[in-house]
């Protein structure tokens, strides 16, 4: 933290975008950044904080009728009678999280009554240590559910616009590989429902910058999970279909210009694919450092690679192991796949392992090409 901030002050910066990472969701970086004299460009400290916690995101969610999972409304106590009657009620499994937790960490199922007890103990032993809070909730466990969310952009002024969903089930280990925006076999009706719920949730909290409403969707119901106060990685598919910078709009906004698109003049055109290309091995998913010998990236038309690397670039080993994302547009979703196979196919990088071949054969697999495949899908396929 005092480093960027350090680095801001010697290049005289006069804004600090923190990215996707590490520091963009923690709430004390974003106040030290506005105690220094910079403006953070993304959601106040207080909202970050406020989603930070899983309990509080569901109950400010809840007051624009946005539906949760079924679950213990409050933390969990010390009255294991009442938790277990709760239980009954919700029925097995059930899924106990960390109200601190988010992205897969401090999180358990309690398939029966006899292993609840033992389950409370240990993710709130967990919880303590991860995250220096033991507070803990309960939820009904979905068993097949699609990962899906929905892009928000908000300024200061009070304004506040969805840019439509995205479908990012295909994932393994709480990463995620592939990601789509728009999400295949949503009907229209919901997903304009959940647009507008989006919006009026911008607009209820003061949002203000990018965000992301997390659901799980099953039985064709979104339920809300988790909302992410900062720019996502799979952003690109939403630009591609969108035409707007996300970016460059998070930019704006944190300079108090107004929002200048408004609900109506955004569409969702045509369909496109995110695949994230990492440094790692096929087999083990182990990270995969070392010296990039060539690298040939691929173009064309509705392709856009978004890269550091170069030939002769030395991935290091201290940072997390993706290393480009390639993201195809067509004016539908067969298109699309099409497009990322042909560019996936001409993409080289020589001297490291990477999940190249995994990407390819999954655009091949006709599961994929129906469209629609849950969470648990990859890690499965890959008998995992
Ligand atoms: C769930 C769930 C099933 N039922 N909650 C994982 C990360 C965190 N964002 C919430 N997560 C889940 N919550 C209930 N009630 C399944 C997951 C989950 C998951 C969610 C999204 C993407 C990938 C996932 C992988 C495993 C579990």
């Amino acid at each position: 933290m005092p480093s960027i901030i350090s680095a801001a002050e010697v290049t005289d910066s006069m804004a600090i975008h923190p990215g996707y990472g590490f520091l963009a969701e923690n709430g004390d970086f974003a106040e030290q950044v506005e105690e220094s004299g910079y403006s953070f460009i993304g959601p106040k400290s207080e909202t970050i904080k406020l989603m930070g916690n899983k309990i509080n995101a569901k109950d400010a969610v809840k007051e624009v009728e946005i539906n949760c999972i079924p679950g213990s409304d409050n933390a969990l106590d010390e009255d294991m009678d009442k938790i277990y009657q709760l239980a009954d009620e919700i029925g097995y499994p059930v899924l106990i999280k960390a109200a601190a937790g988010g992205g897969g960490k401090g999180m358990r199922i309690a398939h029966t009554k006899a292993s609840l007890q033992h389950t409370i103990d240990i993710t709130k032993a967990e919880s303590k240590s991860a995250f220096g809070d033991d507070t803990i909730f309960m939820e009904k466990l979905l068993e097949e559910p699609r990962h899906i969310e929905f892009q928000v952009l908000a300024d200061q002024h009070g304004n506040a616009v969805c840019l439509g969903d995205r479908d990012c089930s295909m994932q393994r280990n709480h990463q995620k590989i592939i990601e789509e925006a728009p999400a295949p076999k949503i009907p229209k009706e919901k997903r304009e429902e959940m647009i507008e719920k989006c919006v009026s949730f911008c607009k209820h909290i003061g949002y203000q910058s990018a965000g992301t409403l997390e659901f799980l969707y099953e039985n064709n119901e979104f339920y809300f999970i988790e909302m992410n106060t900062r720019l996502q990685v799979e952003h690109p598919v939403t630009e591609m279909i969108t035409g707007i910078d996300i970016v460059k709009e998070q930019i704006k906004v944190a300079m108090g210009l107004p929002l200048s698109i408004k609900q109506e003049d955004i569409i969702q055109r045509g369909h496109a694919i995110e695949c994230r290309i990492n440094a790692e091995d096929s087999k083990t998913f182990i990270p995969s450092p070392g010296k990039v010998s060539l690298w040939h990236p691929p173009g064309g038309p509705g392709i856009r690679i978004d890269s550091h690397l170069y030939t002769g670039y030395e991935v290091p080993p201290y940072y997390d192991s993706m290393i480009a994302k390639v993201i195809a547009q067509a004016n539908t979703r067969e298109s699309a796949i099409t497009r990322m196979g042909i560019a996936l196919s001409e993409m080289i990088v020589e001297g490291i392992e990477t999940n190249l071949e995994l990407q390819i054969e999954i655009m091949q697999h006709n599961a994929f090409k129906r469209g629609g495949t849950d969470i648990h899908y990859l890690e499965k396929r890959l008998g995992l």
